[in-house]
């Protein structure tokens, strides 16, 4: 079992909203095709569907006001639009592909998910089914509602499904020394152990600019799946191969977190 986290700066295009990177979805498609290592689950974060819906309408903070409620829904919808999108391509190239909306059949207490039917997802991922899930606007037992992140959403089926391997593609090539925006200099941590993890999810802050987290977030999360003895890959999806060669379990350019 593998569970892949597709970032939604890779899916989609950045400061245009509600517009889908149609090139990168096919060829990540494409990738996924051709590895095709069953049984796999997808994830796919928000980028600029999700992101700036569930901001407008301050949704991760939960319900404080009536205003609130359509923006839930809203932004439900905005991912489903995004889903929709990945579904209908892996789809039209022969991938038996099925969507499955964190919405209905997950429920989270303080923004951390409490109930979760992990037996749906596993029995249709060993069937050689795809599921495609994503990050969403959930109902939350303390706070009404919530923004379930992708990251903790694919953290939390690695772990519940035992699977062997968690991928993050990303738009960069895995976590770094410094901010590379920023440090020139900045070079790619190929292995990083736990015990040096929290050193260096400081570097995160710089890249975070979404409602659940960024880089920062992302690492914090994987250090659940490290610890229950999960290969953590973090890896630039942008770039052609990287997440084909990760699939197939082959060499690549990016970061290995490690117990
Ligand atoms: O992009 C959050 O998922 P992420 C999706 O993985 C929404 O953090 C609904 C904003």
């Amino acid at each position: 079992m593998q569970v892949l986290k597709l970032g939604g700066s890779v899916i989609t295009v950045k400061d245009q909203p509600m517009t889908a990177d149609d090139d990168n979805i096919r060829r990540l498609c494409e990738e996924v095709k051709a590895a095709w290592p069953t049984p796999l689950v997808i994830v796919h974060g928000g980028g600029s569907f999700g992101h700036p819906v569930a901001k407008k309408y301050g949704i991760a903070e939960g319900f404080t006001s009536e205003r609130q409620v359509l923006g839930f829904t809203r932004t439900h919808q905005a991912m489903v639009a995004l889903n929709t999108i990945i579904v209908d391509t892996l789809l039209d190239l022969g991938v038996p592909t099925i969507s499955l909306s964190p919405s209905t059949f997950i429920m989270t207490r303080d923004g951390r998910i409490e109930d979760i039917n992990l037996e749906i997802v596993g029995r249709l991922a060993v069937k050689g089914i795809l599921p495609v899930t994503y990050g969403d606007a959930v109902v939350d037992r303390t706070k009404g509602f919530s923004i379930l992140s992708g990251d903790q959403l694919a953290v939390r089926l690695a772990t519940g499904l035992g699977a062997s391997r968690l991928l993050f593609g990303v738009d960069v090539d895995g976590v770094y020394t410094s901010n590379p925006k920023l440090v020139p200099e900045a070079r790619v941590i190929e292995s990083l152990p736990l015990d040096k993890l929290d050193g260096y999810i400081k570097i995160g802050e710089a890249l975070t600019t979404d409602v659940t987290g960024g880089m920062l977030g992302k690492v914090s999360e994987a250090k659940t799946a490290v610890n229950a003895g999960i290969e953590v890959f973090i890896g630039n999806a942008s770039k052609a191969g990287v997440i084909l060669k990760a699939l197939r379990g082959e060499a690549v350019k990016g970061t290995i977190l490690k117990r």
